[in-house]
């Protein structure tokens, strides 16, 4: 093979690869607080500590069973996030404390609404704080998104925690990955002698 046809065959494979995949994050949320849609029982306290893995908690006490409000985080600050939004993960690095609870609800925030297909699960918080994932490079959480979505400030996810009994728990960190394939750019050709041999586009 001549050195023009390998040094052709780089190019395509660069260019196969820039239209595959991406991904931004983890990102930390901005801006914390209960939101009381839900009607719960319980507030979080100091719902900013919630945004950063510092073991600063946020922090919530249920004296009976029932329901806490939403912990809401927004303000996720995505930038590079375009084209097609593939999916969307978010993790909570987070502790059950005293007696049992599991998740309420685990629902996106979108254009300011919660929204969309609750991930939330009905698994006891763990005993030893650690990062439970909610879903996936592949999930959209039952919502259509255009990037403009994601990189607004009204962007980001709510949980609320179900006591099965009088419970305490806490969350040190909410973090989110957003995954996505760039949009296609100008179109670019790559020809041989016989002809054009490749074509993609590009930005
Ligand atoms: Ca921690
Ligand atoms: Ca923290």
């Amino acid at each position: 093979m001549k050195s023009k046809d390998i040094f052709r065959m780089i190019v395509a494979v660069v260019l196969l690869l820039i239209v595959l995949g991406a991904n931004e994050g983890p990102k930390n949320g901005g801006t914390f607080g209960n939101d009381t849609i839900n009607a719960g029982d319980f507030s979080w306290v100091n719902p900013s500590n919630a945004g950063a893995s510092d073991d600063v908690y946020t922090t919530i006490t249920e004296n009976f069973s029932g329901l806490s409000y939403y912990l809401k985080a927004t303000n996720f600050n995505f930038s590079s996030v375009s084209g097609t939004i593939d999916g969307i993960v978010v993790e909570f690095e987070k502790k059950r404390v005293t007696g049992t609870g599991y998740d309420g609800e685990v629902l996106l925030v979108k254009n300011g609404t919660i929204q969309g297909n609750n991930l939330g699960t009905t698994t006891p918080w763990p005993l030893t704080e650690s990062y439970v994932t909610y879903g996936s490079a592949y999930e959209k959480w039952g919502l259509l998104w255009n990037a403009s979505d994601i990189t607004a400030s009204d962007f980001g996810v709510v949980i609320s925690y179900q006591g099965e009994t009088a419970t305490s728990a806490r969350i040190d960190h909410i973090r989110i990955i957003v995954y996505y394939t760039p949009p296609l750019g100008k179109r670019h050709r790559i020809f041989s002698d016989a002809g054009m041999i490749e074509e993609h586009r590009r930005e």
